[in-house]
């Protein structure tokens, strides 16, 4: 039998002397620079089934292993208590350049197209307006097209509100918001190269604000998906991946990224978007760990599940 002994190590007053004779040590400065990237999908059907009081639609439920890995997400994203989320979302699409956000106060109805009975959010949140510039400075500056998007007003979509709603619901934190210059759905062999620079040209931006940054990469991976759904959205009778190819497509890109080192995925993205149609054609995986600078480390698979067919993933790297 285990035997447990309570030793009171001096008596109160002893300890009180003790702690007033510690010397004071000096609390370690908070490094800035990118602590950790998250892949953060942003499928409308999670938040619609969180049921927040942001967005119109009401449901049931549905997608819990999804939402339960969103959950363990926002407790590890508070612990490396950032000062900035910054975003890659492919639903912003800029056909000339990338484009930043860089209004400090977007507010408005974030309205998903093709599922507007599932998302009408009402979003308001502030913009790290002086990283946000130093994103376009930088990218400019490596010669790539920037623009700062200034227009008040502006919808802001879907896939960053998403994304941006389920790592941190509570919107206390400020946001910079790139644009995907890169197009899921129009080109064949759209470029992953530029999101390389782009990448770069974040990282030293937040190096140079001394920011202690978030990266969220707003992309489903495998993205064939129905064409009609049930009657009851959140029906999860009927969830289930596309075909065996589509999920096997993500598991085999699951795999190398729990094994890692991350420059395996420089070759695994592209052979996973061709044969998946992944959604991470639009770059914002690829531009995470551009960012991040490509560590040698593996992630951590958080959840895995499908929307309307589509594969999805949560995973964490935190920065060595
Ligand atoms: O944008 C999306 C997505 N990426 C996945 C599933 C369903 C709808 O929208
Ligand atoms: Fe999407």
């Amino acid at each position: 039998m285990a035997r447990v002994f309570h030793v009171t190590a001096g008596s109160s007053r002893s300890g009180r002397r003790r702690a007033e004779e510690t010397p004071r040590v000096a609390p370690t400065p908070r490094r800035g620079g990118i602590v950790a990237g998250y892949l953060a999908p942003h499928p409308p059907h999670l938040v619609y089934a969180e049921n927040p009081p942001q967005n119109e639609p009401r449901s049931t439920g549905g997608w819990e292993v999804l939402r339960w890995g969103y959950e363990e997400l926002r407790t590890r994203l508070r612990a490396h208590e950032p000062d900035v989320l910054v975003v890659h979302a492919p639903h912003w699409i800029t056909m000339v350049g990338h484009h930043v956000n860089c209004v400090p106060n977007p507010r408005g109805v974030s309205v998903e197209p093709i599922f507007p009975h599932l998302f009408r959010y009402h979003y308001d949140f502030r913009t790290d307006v002086d990283l946000a510039e130093a994103i376009v400075e930088e990218g400019a500056r490596a010669g790539l097209v920037t623009s700062a998007m200034r227009e008040d007003g502006v919808r802001v979509d879907y896939a960053t509100i998403g994304a941006l709603h389920l790592a941190n619901p509570d919107w206390d934190l400020p946001v910079v918001s790139l644009s995907a210059n890169n197009n899921p759905y129009y080109y064949s062999d759209a470029s992953l190269a530029e999101m390389e620079t782009l990448g770069a040209a974040t990282r030293r931006a937040i190096e140079r604000t001394g920011r202690r940054a978030v990266l969220l990469a707003s992309n489903s991976l495998s993205h064939l998906h129905w064409d009609t759904e049930p009657d009851l959205p959140e029906d999860m009778g009927v969830e289930r991946p596309f075909d065996h190819a589509q999920y096997a497509g993500d598991m085999e890109l699951l795999q190398t990224i729990r094994e890692g080192p991350t420059a395996r995925l420089k070759e695994a993205v592209p052979r996973h978007i061709e044969a998946t149609s992944s959604e991470t054609k639009a770059g914002s995986l690829t531009w995470l760990l551009a960012a991040m600078g490509w560590p040698a480390i593996a992630g951590d698979v958080l959840a895995y599940g499908t929307v309307i067919a589509t594969g999805n993933a949560l995973v964490e790297w935190v920065a060595p």
